[in-house]
């Protein structure tokens, strides 16, 4: 008797599991083509979104955010690009296309960054941070 009623109660469970991921929306709808999904922001906890486009700009270029929260860099533009901080005061990192980089700002400030692939004043692929205490 009791190992039937364990049995039901995986059972149950895993119906509840498959039921949670049909649910989700998926970010890539339909489509066929076996092409890389988009990236996206979405699910990353980030309080501010920023493109970096295939014009060579980041959209927008500025963002404010309470100290201790994120900001998620998006890039679909099929150029690979960079969020890499003018003075090394955060850590971004390689941003491919598609491809996202989530940075936390702990600390109350202005954060100016640029793509190290598309430097000013060639391109302006800048921005600024603004973390509000
Ligand atoms: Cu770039």
């Amino acid at each position: 008797m009791r190992s039937s009623v364990m049995t039901l109660t995986l059972g149950a469970a895993g119906v509840v599991l498959l039921a949670a991921c049909g649910g989700s929306t998926s970010p890539y709808g339909g489509g066929g083509g076996g092409g890389t999904p988009p990236a996206s922001c979405a699910g990353s906890g980030a309080s501010a979104t920023i493109t970096a486009t295939g014009s060579f700009t980041f959209s927008p270029s500025t963002a404010t955010i309470t100290a201790g929260q994120s900001v998620c860099w998006v890039n679909n533009s099929g150029i690979a690009h960079t969020v890499t901080s003018d003075d090394a005061r955060f850590t971004g990192g390689s941003l491919p296309s598609p491809g996202t980089v989530v940075v936390t700002f702990a600390t109350a400030g202005s954060y100016a960054f640029h793509c190290s692939i598309h430097p000013p004043p060639t391109y302006n692929m800048t921005g600024t941070i603004t973390v509000q205490p």
